[in-house]
Protein backbone atom coordinates (compact mmCIF):
# COMPACT_ATOMS: atom_id res chain seq x y z
CA UNK A 1 0.00 0.00 0.00
CA UNK A 2 2.92 2.67 0.89
CA UNK A 3 4.68 1.93 -2.32
CA UNK A 4 1.61 2.93 -4.59
CA UNK A 5 2.77 5.93 -6.66
CA UNK A 6 1.11 7.49 -9.06
CA UNK A 7 1.34 9.82 -11.37
CA UNK A 8 -1.26 11.83 -13.79
CA UNK A 9 -2.79 14.85 -15.33
CA UNK A 10 -4.66 17.23 -13.19
CA UNK A 11 -7.84 16.34 -15.29
CA UNK A 12 -7.60 12.86 -14.29
CA UNK A 13 -6.80 13.25 -10.86
CA UNK A 14 -10.59 14.39 -9.80
CA UNK A 15 -11.97 11.20 -10.89
CA UNK A 16 -9.27 9.45 -9.56
CA UNK A 17 -9.80 10.52 -6.09
CA UNK A 18 -13.90 10.11 -7.01
CA UNK A 19 -12.91 6.15 -7.66
CA UNK A 20 -10.51 6.28 -4.04
CA UNK A 21 -13.47 7.66 -2.08
CA UNK A 22 -15.94 4.95 -3.99
CA UNK A 23 -13.39 2.26 -2.51
CA UNK A 24 -12.82 3.93 0.62
CA UNK A 25 -17.06 4.02 1.56
CA UNK A 26 -16.94 0.37 0.93
CA UNK A 27 -13.74 -0.23 3.01
CA UNK A 28 -15.62 1.35 5.66
CA UNK A 29 -18.92 -0.31 5.65
CA UNK A 30 -16.49 -3.58 5.49
CA UNK A 31 -15.13 -2.19 8.34
CA UNK A 32 -18.76 -2.24 10.03
CA UNK A 33 -19.43 -5.92 9.06
CA UNK A 34 -16.42 -6.96 10.30
CA UNK A 35 -16.73 -5.73 13.93
CA UNK A 36 -14.66 -4.49 16.35
CA UNK A 37 -11.86 -5.07 13.73
CA UNK A 38 -9.26 -2.79 12.85
CA UNK A 39 -8.48 -1.70 9.37
CA UNK A 40 -5.65 0.01 7.40
CA UNK A 41 -7.55 1.29 4.72
CA UNK A 42 -6.38 3.51 1.14
CA UNK A 43 -6.24 6.49 2.96
CA UNK A 44 -3.59 7.90 1.76
CA UNK A 45 -4.99 10.17 -1.06
CA UNK A 46 -7.82 11.84 1.44
CA UNK A 47 -7.24 15.42 1.98
CA UNK A 48 -7.76 16.51 5.39
CA UNK A 49 -10.21 19.26 6.23
CA UNK A 50 -10.24 21.42 9.04
CA UNK A 51 -7.89 21.65 11.53
CA UNK A 52 -7.47 20.76 15.20
CA UNK A 53 -5.21 20.84 18.33
CA UNK A 54 -4.73 17.44 19.69
CA UNK A 55 -5.62 16.71 23.44
CA UNK A 56 -2.65 15.34 25.17
CA UNK A 57 -3.09 13.33 28.62
CA UNK A 58 -1.13 11.64 31.27
CA UNK A 59 -0.99 8.86 32.42
CA UNK A 60 -3.29 6.67 33.19
CA UNK A 61 -5.48 9.19 31.22
CA UNK A 62 -6.51 9.28 27.99
CA UNK A 63 -8.28 11.83 25.57
CA UNK A 64 -11.52 11.83 24.82
CA UNK A 65 -12.64 9.58 21.71
CA UNK A 66 -12.67 11.37 18.82
CA UNK A 67 -16.22 12.62 17.07
CA UNK A 68 -14.89 13.25 13.43
CA UNK A 69 -15.53 10.67 10.61
CA UNK A 70 -13.25 12.63 8.39
CA UNK A 71 -9.47 13.30 8.22
CA UNK A 72 -8.44 16.33 9.90
CA UNK A 73 -5.34 18.68 10.10
CA UNK A 74 -3.81 17.83 13.54
CA UNK A 75 -1.78 19.57 15.54
CA UNK A 76 0.65 18.16 18.13
CA UNK A 77 2.98 20.39 20.42
CA UNK A 78 5.23 18.22 22.66
CA UNK A 79 7.36 19.68 25.09
CA UNK A 80 10.57 17.60 26.35
CA UNK A 81 11.78 18.09 30.23
CA UNK A 82 14.39 16.70 31.62
CA UNK A 83 13.51 17.01 35.98
CA UNK A 84 13.87 15.21 39.03
CA UNK A 85 10.95 13.24 40.07
CA UNK A 86 9.80 10.45 42.45
CA UNK A 87 11.06 6.97 41.46
CA UNK A 88 9.65 5.16 44.86
CA UNK A 89 9.20 6.58 48.31
CA UNK A 90 13.02 8.54 49.43
CA UNK A 91 13.79 7.65 45.94
CA UNK A 92 14.48 10.30 42.93
CA UNK A 93 15.30 9.96 39.62
CA UNK A 94 16.44 12.09 36.62
CA UNK A 95 13.87 11.93 34.06
CA UNK A 96 14.07 12.62 30.45
CA UNK A 97 10.37 12.90 29.56
CA UNK A 98 7.55 13.88 26.46
CA UNK A 99 5.56 16.58 28.35
CA UNK A 100 6.64 15.79 32.29
CA UNK A 101 6.00 12.85 32.84
CA UNK A 102 6.70 8.91 32.37
CA UNK A 103 5.15 7.70 30.24
CA UNK A 104 4.98 10.60 28.07
CA UNK A 105 1.90 12.47 26.60
CA UNK A 106 -1.10 10.12 25.09
CA UNK A 107 -1.93 11.38 21.39
CA UNK A 108 -5.31 9.92 20.28
CA UNK A 109 -5.66 10.84 16.08
CA UNK A 110 -7.78 9.05 13.63
CA UNK A 111 -6.69 7.05 10.44
CA UNK A 112 -5.81 9.88 7.31
CA UNK A 113 -4.77 12.29 9.68
CA UNK A 114 -2.27 15.14 8.92
CA UNK A 115 -0.17 15.77 11.38
CA UNK A 116 1.72 18.55 12.74
CA UNK A 117 3.77 17.99 15.20
CA UNK A 118 6.00 20.49 16.80
CA UNK A 119 8.38 18.99 19.30
CA UNK A 120 10.27 21.28 21.75
CA UNK A 121 13.28 21.18 24.25
CA UNK A 122 13.04 22.66 26.96
CA UNK A 123 15.83 25.77 27.83
CA UNK A 124 16.40 24.46 30.74
CA UNK A 125 17.54 21.11 29.61
CA UNK A 126 21.06 19.78 29.15
CA UNK A 127 20.08 17.32 25.87
CA UNK A 128 19.21 17.11 22.20
CA UNK A 129 16.49 15.17 21.65
CA UNK A 130 13.95 13.82 19.30
CA UNK A 131 11.21 11.68 18.49
CA UNK A 132 10.44 8.39 16.68
CA UNK A 133 6.40 7.62 16.58
CA UNK A 134 5.82 4.06 15.32
CA UNK A 135 2.86 5.34 14.24
CA UNK A 136 4.65 7.30 11.44
CA UNK A 137 5.88 5.94 7.81
CA UNK A 138 9.03 7.65 6.85
CA UNK A 139 12.65 8.06 8.10
CA UNK A 140 13.17 6.71 11.23
CA UNK A 141 9.75 7.60 12.59
CA UNK A 142 10.41 11.19 12.28
CA UNK A 143 13.26 11.01 14.13
CA UNK A 144 15.92 12.65 11.86
CA UNK A 145 13.00 15.38 11.19
CA UNK A 146 12.65 16.21 14.55
CA UNK A 147 16.20 16.20 16.45
CA UNK A 148 16.64 19.62 18.44
CA UNK A 149 18.58 21.19 20.46
CA UNK A 150 17.60 22.75 23.99
CA UNK A 151 15.61 25.79 23.30
CA UNK A 152 14.42 24.94 19.89
CA UNK A 153 11.72 23.32 18.19
CA UNK A 154 11.49 21.08 15.51
CA UNK A 155 8.29 20.86 13.23
CA UNK A 156 7.34 17.99 10.88
CA UNK A 157 4.07 16.60 9.12
CA UNK A 158 3.21 13.02 8.84
CA UNK A 159 -0.32 11.29 7.28
CA UNK A 160 -1.29 8.81 9.66
CA UNK A 161 -1.28 5.85 7.27
CA UNK A 162 -2.07 2.67 9.62
CA UNK A 163 -4.30 2.15 12.60
CA UNK A 164 -3.18 0.94 15.53
CA UNK A 165 -1.51 1.59 19.41
CA UNK A 166 2.30 2.20 18.44
CA UNK A 167 5.03 3.60 21.02
CA UNK A 168 7.05 6.79 20.61
CA UNK A 169 10.14 7.09 22.03
CA UNK A 170 13.00 9.48 21.96
CA UNK A 171 16.14 7.97 19.49
CA UNK A 172 18.82 10.36 20.10
CA UNK A 173 22.85 8.84 20.68
CA UNK A 174 22.90 6.84 23.15
CA UNK A 175 19.00 5.69 22.62
CA UNK A 176 18.81 3.28 25.26
CA UNK A 177 19.72 5.57 27.80
CA UNK A 178 17.35 8.15 26.45
CA UNK A 179 14.56 5.51 26.57
CA UNK A 180 16.19 4.17 29.93
CA UNK A 181 15.36 7.39 31.36
CA UNK A 182 11.70 7.76 30.35
CA UNK A 183 11.45 9.08 26.99
CA UNK A 184 8.54 6.57 25.99
CA UNK A 185 4.54 7.05 25.60
CA UNK A 186 1.94 6.09 23.37
CA UNK A 187 0.08 7.58 20.05
CA UNK A 188 -3.25 5.56 18.79
CA UNK A 189 -4.33 6.27 15.77
CA UNK A 190 -8.09 4.72 15.51
CA UNK A 191 -10.33 3.89 12.54
CA UNK A 192 -11.63 6.24 10.66
CA UNK A 193 -15.22 5.15 12.85
CA UNK A 194 -13.64 4.79 16.29
CA UNK A 195 -13.47 2.42 18.24
CA UNK A 196 -16.51 0.20 20.15
CA UNK A 197 -17.47 2.56 23.26
CA UNK A 198 -16.24 1.51 26.81
CA UNK A 199 -17.19 2.88 29.79
CA UNK A 200 -13.60 3.75 30.99
CA UNK A 201 -10.39 3.63 29.22
CA UNK A 202 -6.51 4.21 30.46
CA UNK A 203 -3.52 4.12 29.55
CA UNK A 204 -0.63 2.51 31.30
CA UNK A 205 2.66 2.06 30.45
CA UNK A 206 5.55 -0.18 31.20
CA UNK A 207 9.46 0.45 31.66
CA UNK A 208 12.59 -1.37 33.32
CA UNK A 209 15.17 1.51 35.44
CA UNK A 210 18.45 1.41 36.15
CA UNK A 211 20.10 2.71 39.01
CA UNK A 212 23.44 2.67 40.56
CA UNK A 213 21.90 1.80 44.26
CA UNK A 214 19.88 -1.29 44.79
CA UNK A 215 16.21 -1.28 44.93
CA UNK A 216 14.80 1.13 47.57
CA UNK A 217 18.17 2.57 47.92
CA UNK A 218 17.18 6.07 49.16
CA UNK A 219 18.37 9.76 47.68
CA UNK A 220 18.96 10.89 44.13
CA UNK A 221 20.38 7.96 42.01
CA UNK A 222 21.86 7.94 38.99
CA UNK A 223 21.89 6.14 35.60
CA UNK A 224 23.62 2.98 35.54
CA UNK A 225 24.86 1.98 32.30
CA UNK A 226 26.26 -1.51 33.38
CA UNK A 227 23.42 -3.01 34.64
CA UNK A 228 21.10 -1.59 31.65
CA UNK A 229 23.55 -3.22 28.98
CA UNK A 230 23.06 -6.58 31.60
CA UNK A 231 19.60 -6.31 31.18
CA UNK A 232 19.30 -6.51 35.07
CA UNK A 233 16.72 -3.31 36.20
CA UNK A 234 16.75 -2.47 39.92
CA UNK A 235 12.77 -1.13 38.77
CA UNK A 236 10.65 -2.58 36.67
CA UNK A 237 7.35 0.26 37.26
CA UNK A 238 3.78 1.30 35.51
CA UNK A 239 3.90 4.70 34.50
CA UNK A 240 7.26 5.59 35.66
CA UNK A 241 7.35 5.09 39.33
CA UNK A 242 6.93 2.40 42.12
CA UNK A 243 3.22 2.61 43.03
CA UNK A 244 2.18 5.46 40.30
CA UNK A 245 -1.66 4.29 40.24
CA UNK A 246 -1.60 1.96 43.56
CA UNK A 247 -3.48 2.85 46.88
CA UNK A 248 -5.33 6.27 46.44
CA UNK A 249 -3.90 6.38 43.22
CA UNK A 250 -5.32 3.41 41.36
CA UNK A 251 -7.90 3.75 38.97
CA UNK A 252 -11.06 3.76 39.38
CA UNK A 253 -14.42 1.61 37.80
CA UNK A 254 -17.57 0.75 38.82
CA UNK A 255 -18.94 -3.37 39.10
CA UNK A 256 -20.55 -3.92 35.89
CA UNK A 257 -18.52 -1.26 33.85
CA UNK A 258 -16.49 -2.17 30.57
CA UNK A 259 -12.51 -1.31 30.47
CA UNK A 260 -10.23 -0.39 27.81
CA UNK A 261 -6.72 -0.75 28.96
CA UNK A 262 -4.30 1.06 26.15
CA UNK A 263 -1.04 -0.84 27.20
CA UNK A 264 2.43 -0.11 25.95
CA UNK A 265 5.94 -0.84 26.99
CA UNK A 266 8.57 1.30 26.86
CA UNK A 267 11.37 -1.12 27.90
CA UNK A 268 14.25 -0.34 27.12
CA UNK A 269 15.11 -4.42 27.68
CA UNK A 270 12.27 -6.17 29.43
CA UNK A 271 9.45 -8.23 27.29
CA UNK A 272 6.44 -7.72 29.89
CA UNK A 273 3.91 -10.81 30.43
CA UNK A 274 1.35 -8.37 31.23
CA UNK A 275 -1.75 -9.78 33.14
CA UNK A 276 -4.52 -8.60 35.82
CA UNK A 277 -4.89 -10.70 38.58
CA UNK A 278 -8.82 -11.75 39.14
CA UNK A 279 -9.54 -10.40 35.45
CA UNK A 280 -9.91 -12.43 32.30
CA UNK A 281 -9.16 -10.28 28.74
CA UNK A 282 -12.47 -10.64 27.15
CA UNK A 283 -10.56 -8.97 24.16
CA UNK A 284 -7.05 -8.47 23.25
CA UNK A 285 -6.20 -6.74 20.52
CA UNK A 286 -2.57 -8.17 19.87
CA UNK A 287 0.08 -6.17 19.28
CA UNK A 288 -1.97 -3.16 19.57
CA UNK A 289 -3.07 -4.35 15.69
CA UNK A 290 -5.59 -5.88 13.73
CA UNK A 291 -5.64 -9.34 15.02
CA UNK A 292 -8.52 -9.72 18.11
CA UNK A 293 -7.81 -12.73 20.69
CA UNK A 294 -10.19 -13.25 22.88
CA UNK A 295 -10.46 -14.58 26.43
CA UNK A 296 -6.78 -13.83 27.67
CA UNK A 297 -5.26 -14.31 30.81
CA UNK A 298 -1.50 -13.23 30.09
CA UNK A 299 -0.61 -11.11 27.13
CA UNK A 300 3.35 -10.57 25.70
CA UNK A 301 4.38 -6.89 25.24
CA UNK A 302 7.60 -6.17 24.07
CA UNK A 303 9.67 -3.42 24.39
CA UNK A 304 8.44 -0.92 22.01
CA UNK A 305 5.28 -2.54 20.97
CA UNK A 306 1.58 -2.57 23.20
CA UNK A 307 -1.63 -3.74 23.23
CA UNK A 308 -5.05 -3.21 23.90
CA UNK A 309 -6.85 -4.84 26.33
CA UNK A 310 -10.87 -4.92 27.16
CA UNK A 311 -12.61 -6.27 29.69
CA UNK A 312 -15.91 -6.03 32.39
CA UNK A 313 -15.37 -5.72 35.59
CA UNK A 314 -18.19 -7.69 36.98
CA UNK A 315 -16.68 -8.04 41.02
CA UNK A 316 -15.86 -5.70 43.07
CA UNK A 317 -12.39 -5.59 44.60
CA UNK A 318 -9.27 -4.36 43.65
CA UNK A 319 -7.72 -5.62 40.41
CA UNK A 320 -3.65 -5.82 40.87
CA UNK A 321 -2.03 -5.01 37.31
CA UNK A 322 1.23 -6.92 37.31
CA UNK A 323 3.79 -8.40 34.87
CA UNK A 324 3.52 -12.08 35.87
CA UNK A 325 7.43 -12.60 35.30
CA UNK A 326 6.17 -12.02 38.68
CA UNK A 327 9.48 -10.92 41.25
CA UNK A 328 9.35 -7.82 38.69
CA UNK A 329 5.86 -6.82 40.74
CA UNK A 330 7.00 -8.17 44.31
CA UNK A 331 10.63 -6.82 44.31
CA UNK A 332 11.27 -4.16 41.74
CA UNK A 333 7.42 -1.95 41.85
CA UNK A 334 5.39 -3.57 38.49
CA UNK A 335 2.46 -3.45 39.88
CA UNK A 336 -0.86 -0.80 39.53
CA UNK A 337 -4.62 -1.37 40.63
CA UNK A 338 -7.81 -0.84 39.79
CA UNK A 339 -10.43 -0.56 42.00
CA UNK A 340 -13.97 -1.71 41.45
CA UNK A 341 -16.46 -0.78 43.78
CA UNK A 342 -19.96 -1.60 43.75
CA UNK A 343 -22.00 -4.84 45.16
CA UNK A 344 -20.72 -8.24 44.10
CA UNK A 345 -22.71 -10.46 42.71
CA UNK A 346 -22.65 -14.37 44.21
CA UNK A 347 -23.18 -15.82 40.92
CA UNK A 348 -19.66 -14.84 40.06
CA UNK A 349 -17.94 -14.84 43.20
CA UNK A 350 -18.44 -15.95 46.14
CA UNK A 351 -15.44 -14.67 48.69
CA UNK A 352 -14.93 -17.61 50.85
CA UNK A 353 -17.68 -19.69 51.89
CA UNK A 354 -15.94 -22.01 54.68
CA UNK A 355 -12.27 -23.32 55.96
CA UNK A 356 -12.46 -26.75 56.87
CA UNK A 357 -9.70 -28.73 58.32
CA UNK A 358 -7.81 -30.89 56.13
CA UNK A 359 -6.01 -34.17 57.09
CA UNK A 360 -4.57 -36.59 54.62
CA UNK A 361 -4.54 -40.01 55.32
CA UNK A 362 -1.78 -40.83 57.81
CA UNK A 363 -1.20 -37.50 59.05
CA UNK A 364 -3.06 -37.93 62.14
CA UNK A 365 0.24 -40.39 62.72
CA UNK A 366 2.71 -38.14 62.12
CA UNK A 367 0.63 -35.60 63.98
CA UNK A 368 1.39 -38.05 67.42
CA UNK A 369 4.75 -38.22 66.15
CA UNK A 370 5.37 -34.46 66.02
CA UNK A 371 3.70 -33.92 69.46
CA UNK A 372 6.79 -35.10 70.77
CA UNK A 373 8.08 -31.77 71.10
CA UNK A 374 11.40 -31.01 72.80
CA UNK A 375 10.85 -28.27 75.96
CA UNK A 376 10.51 -24.61 75.17
CA UNK A 377 13.49 -23.15 75.54
CA UNK A 378 14.44 -19.30 75.37
CA UNK A 379 17.22 -17.69 73.78
CA UNK A 380 19.20 -14.69 74.05
CA UNK A 381 18.56 -11.36 72.41
CA UNK A 382 21.65 -11.46 70.01
CA UNK A 383 20.69 -14.94 69.25
CA UNK A 384 17.28 -14.31 68.21
CA UNK A 385 18.33 -11.14 66.42
CA UNK A 386 20.70 -13.25 64.18
CA UNK A 387 18.51 -16.34 63.65
CA UNK A 388 15.46 -14.18 63.03
CA UNK A 389 16.98 -12.44 59.92
CA UNK A 390 17.68 -15.02 58.34
CA UNK A 391 14.17 -16.55 58.88
CA UNK A 392 12.57 -13.01 58.02
CA UNK A 393 14.30 -13.03 54.68
CA UNK A 394 13.49 -16.50 53.89
CA UNK A 395 9.65 -15.76 54.77
CA UNK A 396 8.91 -12.42 55.33
CA UNK A 397 11.02 -10.19 52.55
CA UNK A 398 9.15 -11.17 49.28
CA UNK A 399 6.45 -9.09 50.45
CA UNK A 400 7.98 -6.76 53.13
CA UNK A 401 11.26 -6.12 51.42
CA UNK A 402 14.39 -7.00 52.65
CA UNK A 403 15.07 -3.24 54.51
CA UNK A 404 11.04 -3.37 55.73
CA UNK A 405 10.36 -0.82 53.50
CA UNK A 406 7.08 -2.78 52.09
CA UNK A 407 5.78 -1.91 48.18
CA UNK A 408 3.47 1.36 48.45
CA UNK A 409 0.21 0.66 48.06
CA UNK A 410 0.43 -3.10 48.19
CA UNK A 411 2.40 -4.36 51.29
CA UNK A 412 2.81 -2.44 54.83
CA UNK A 413 6.33 -1.21 55.77
CA UNK A 414 7.93 -2.89 59.25
CA UNK A 415 9.95 -0.21 59.54
CA UNK A 416 8.92 2.21 62.39
CA UNK A 417 5.15 1.00 61.96
CA UNK A 418 2.84 2.12 64.38
CA UNK A 419 0.47 -0.06 63.60
CA UNK A 420 3.03 -3.17 65.11
CA UNK A 421 3.93 -0.77 67.83
CA UNK A 422 0.19 -0.66 69.04
CA UNK A 423 -0.49 -4.23 68.66
CA UNK A 424 -0.72 -5.48 72.39
CA UNK A 425 0.23 -9.46 71.33
CA UNK A 426 3.73 -8.00 69.45
CA UNK A 427 2.40 -9.14 66.13
CA UNK A 428 2.39 -12.92 67.25
CA UNK A 429 -1.55 -13.04 66.20
CA UNK A 430 -0.52 -11.32 62.58
CA UNK A 431 2.10 -14.31 61.55
CA UNK A 432 -0.09 -17.11 63.03
CA UNK A 433 -3.68 -15.97 61.72
CA UNK A 434 -2.68 -13.72 59.01
CA UNK A 435 -3.89 -10.58 58.12
CA UNK A 436 -6.37 -8.92 55.64
CA UNK A 437 -8.89 -6.01 55.52
CA UNK A 438 -8.40 -2.24 56.19
CA UNK A 439 -5.34 -1.18 58.15
CA UNK A 440 -3.67 1.97 58.49
CA UNK A 441 0.28 1.82 58.93
CA UNK A 442 1.88 5.05 59.61
CA UNK A 443 -0.90 6.95 58.13
CA UNK A 444 -1.19 5.08 54.66
CA UNK A 445 -4.18 3.10 54.28
CA UNK A 446 -3.28 -0.79 53.17
CA UNK A 447 -6.28 -3.45 52.06
CA UNK A 448 -4.48 -6.68 51.20
CA UNK A 449 -4.01 -10.30 52.50
CA UNK A 450 -1.33 -11.46 54.53
CA UNK A 451 -1.89 -14.87 54.48
CA UNK A 452 -0.59 -16.98 58.07
CA UNK A 453 2.63 -18.16 58.03
CA UNK A 454 3.59 -21.71 58.55
CA UNK A 455 6.37 -21.26 61.84
CA UNK A 456 6.84 -22.83 64.83
CA UNK A 457 6.88 -20.56 67.95
CA UNK A 458 10.67 -20.44 68.04
CA UNK A 459 10.63 -19.18 64.45
CA UNK A 460 8.18 -16.91 65.42
CA UNK A 461 9.63 -15.52 68.24
CA UNK A 462 13.26 -14.87 66.18
CA UNK A 463 11.35 -13.30 62.91
CA UNK A 464 9.59 -10.94 65.55
CA UNK A 465 12.36 -9.96 67.60
CA UNK A 466 14.64 -8.96 64.86
CA UNK A 467 11.63 -7.10 62.90
CA UNK A 468 10.72 -4.97 66.44
CA UNK A 469 14.74 -3.86 67.27
CA UNK A 470 15.40 -3.64 63.51
CA UNK A 471 12.74 -1.98 61.82
CA UNK A 472 10.70 -0.85 64.03
CA UNK A 473 12.71 0.65 67.14
CA UNK A 474 10.82 -1.24 69.65
CA UNK A 475 13.39 -2.93 72.20
CA UNK A 476 12.84 -6.32 73.98
CA UNK A 477 12.50 -9.88 73.11
CA UNK A 478 9.86 -11.84 71.81
CA UNK A 479 9.78 -15.26 73.72
CA UNK A 480 8.10 -18.39 72.87
CA UNK A 481 5.85 -17.77 76.13
CA UNK A 482 5.04 -14.80 74.14
CA UNK A 483 3.75 -17.05 71.09
CA UNK A 484 2.37 -19.81 72.92
CA UNK A 485 -0.02 -17.51 74.82
CA UNK A 486 -1.48 -16.26 71.18
CA UNK A 487 -1.36 -19.66 69.41
CA UNK A 488 -3.24 -21.08 72.74
CA UNK A 489 -6.31 -18.70 72.16
CA UNK A 490 -4.87 -15.44 73.12
CA UNK A 491 -5.53 -12.51 70.46
C1 LIG B 1 2.52 -12.71 50.67
C2 LIG B 1 2.95 -11.43 51.18
C3 LIG B 1 3.28 -11.33 52.65
C4 LIG B 1 4.16 -12.09 53.38
C5 LIG B 1 5.00 -13.27 52.88
C6 LIG B 1 4.19 -11.52 54.68
N1 LIG B 1 3.33 -10.47 54.77
FE1 LIG B 1 3.00 -9.28 56.38
N2 LIG B 1 1.57 -8.30 55.39
C7 LIG B 1 1.22 -8.52 54.09
C8 LIG B 1 0.08 -7.70 53.77
C9 LIG B 1 -0.63 -7.61 52.43
C10 LIG B 1 -0.24 -6.99 54.95
C11 LIG B 1 -1.40 -6.00 55.12
C12 LIG B 1 -2.68 -6.76 55.40
C13 LIG B 1 -3.88 -5.86 55.45
O1 LIG B 1 -3.93 -4.91 54.65
O2 LIG B 1 -4.78 -6.10 56.27
C14 LIG B 1 0.73 -7.39 55.94
C15 LIG B 1 0.78 -6.87 57.23
C16 LIG B 1 1.79 -7.13 58.13
C17 LIG B 1 1.97 -6.45 59.39
C18 LIG B 1 1.11 -5.36 59.96
C19 LIG B 1 1.30 -4.05 59.25
C20 LIG B 1 2.64 -3.39 59.50
O3 LIG B 1 3.24 -2.93 58.53
O4 LIG B 1 3.10 -3.33 60.64
C21 LIG B 1 3.07 -6.99 59.99
C22 LIG B 1 3.69 -6.63 61.32
C23 LIG B 1 3.56 -8.02 59.10
N3 LIG B 1 2.76 -8.09 57.98
C24 LIG B 1 4.67 -8.81 59.35
C25 LIG B 1 5.05 -9.87 58.54
C26 LIG B 1 6.09 -10.81 58.90
C27 LIG B 1 6.95 -10.73 60.16
C28 LIG B 1 6.16 -11.72 57.89
C29 LIG B 1 7.04 -12.96 57.82
C30 LIG B 1 6.84 -13.94 58.83
C31 LIG B 1 5.18 -11.34 56.91
N4 LIG B 1 4.53 -10.23 57.34
C32 LIG B 1 4.99 -12.00 55.71
C33 LIG B 1 1.82 -9.37 53.20
C34 LIG B 1 2.76 -10.32 53.56
CU1 LIG C 1 16.02 12.06 24.30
Amino acid sequence: MKEKKFNMSSSGKHIWLLFISAIFITACNNVNDKKDSFHADDIIYMKAAGEIEAELTDAPNVPKPLEYTSPKKVKVHLEVIERVGRMADGVDYTYWTFGGQVPGKFIRIKAGDEVEFHLSNHPDNKMPHNIDLHAVTGPGGGAEASLTAPGHTSVFSFKALNVGLFIYHCATAPVGMHIANGMYGLILVEPPQGLPKVDKEFYVVQGDFYTQGKFGEQGLQYFDMDKALREEPDYVVFNGSVGANTGDNAMQVKVGETVRLFVGNGGPNLTSAFHVIGEIFDKVHVEGGDLLNYNVQTTNIPPGGSSIVEFKCEAPGTLNIVDHAIFRTFNKGALAQIKVVGDGNKMVYTGKQRDDVYLPEGSAIQKIEGAAKPAITERPLAERLALGKTQYETNCAACHMKDGVGVPGAFPPLVNSDYLKSRVDKGVGIILQGLSGPIQVNGKEFNGVMPAIQLNDDEVANILTYVRNNFSKIDGIVTVSDVSKTRNGGH
